[in-house]
């Protein structure tokens, strides 16, 4: 697995969706005129999602579903933008909740997308306004969800790409490259710069890797739930992945 995330070439292209104004629709017995809207979904994605679903949502690991699906986490600070990029990503308005107040995830919420892969959005880290032990709490249960979840193909770590590499986000990066458990960076709100800032933001962010020891630099994409910028990236991904998944061996599975 490893090395099939080491041969996906960086990328760092925009696809910004086209939004059609339809032909106004007329409505009541008054005329009112709603204007509405064509979202086209991106006809050169590898991957289609057909279906996306709110399956369950969990503070006990135990419960999560069976972990026979390949699966991929959103983590990041609170109020990054993870449940937003999920939305953008399987272009389901609401299915992920959203808040612009921080800690608004605070359960691990699985999503089943075309019956065949799971997506999870898990609590932010680093939430100042709630006590020392919820964080701690809530730290404990990323910790084991993502060391232990043994279908977990790929973890997208998302990071604000308006403000400069945090100690946080860095030391978090640090903890997934130590335990070997295989991620990406997203930086999102990326509509918020122009595209020298897009270049900045990458380049301090490989050269904080490199100063604390990364040989290799891992791959990155720029998103942005407002555009959908990264979409196709994203979907281009995570495409090959699946198709490589082999389901693990699992507590209950019969063996001939
Ligand atoms: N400008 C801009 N705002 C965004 C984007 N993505 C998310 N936001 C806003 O950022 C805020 C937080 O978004 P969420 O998706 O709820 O963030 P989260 O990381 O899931 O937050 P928690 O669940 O609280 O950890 C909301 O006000 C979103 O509208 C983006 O691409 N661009
Ligand atoms: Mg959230």
């Amino acid at each position: 697995m490893a090395n099939l995330l080491n041969r996906l070439a960086p990328t760092s292209s925009y696809w910004p969706i086209e939004i059609r104004p339809t032909p106004m629709r007329q409505c009541g017995v008054i005329r009112v005129l709603l204007p509405t809207f064509a979202i086209r979904v991106n006809p050169e994605c590898v991957m289609q999602v057909k279906s996306a679903e709110f399956l369950v949502s969990n503070t006990d690991l135990d419960k999560c579903p069976r972990a026979d699906k390949p699966e991929y986490a959103f983590i990041g600070r609170s109020n990054v933008g993870k449940s937003s990029l999920i939305n953008m990503l399987v272009s389901r308005h609401g299915l992920a909740k959203t808040s612009g107040t921080p800690g608004k995830t605070q359960l691990v919420n699985h999503f089943l997308i075309n019956k065949e892969w799971y997506l999870v959005d898990l609590p932010g880290y680093g939430f100042a306004q709630v006590g020392k032990g919820t964080r701690a709490g809530f730290a404990r249960m990323i910790d084991a969800y993502l060391t232990t979840r043994p279908n977990l193909l790929c973890t997208f770590v998302l990071v604000d790409g308006r403000i400069a590499p945090q100690k946080i986000d860095l030391d978090f990066i640090t903890r997934l490259g130590e335990q070997g458990i295989p991620f990406v960076i997203a930086f999102t709100k990326t509509e918020k710069l122009k595209s020298g800032g897009l270049q900045i933001i990458q380049d301090r962010y490989k050269e904080a890797l490199k100063e604390m020891g990364w040989d290799e630099i891992p791959q990155m994409f720029l998103t942005s739930a407002s555009t959908r910028a990264g979409q196709k990236e994203l979907l281009d991904f995570i495409e090959p992945l699946n198709k490589e998944f082999e389901p693990p061996k699992l507590p209950g599975d019969r063996f001939f």
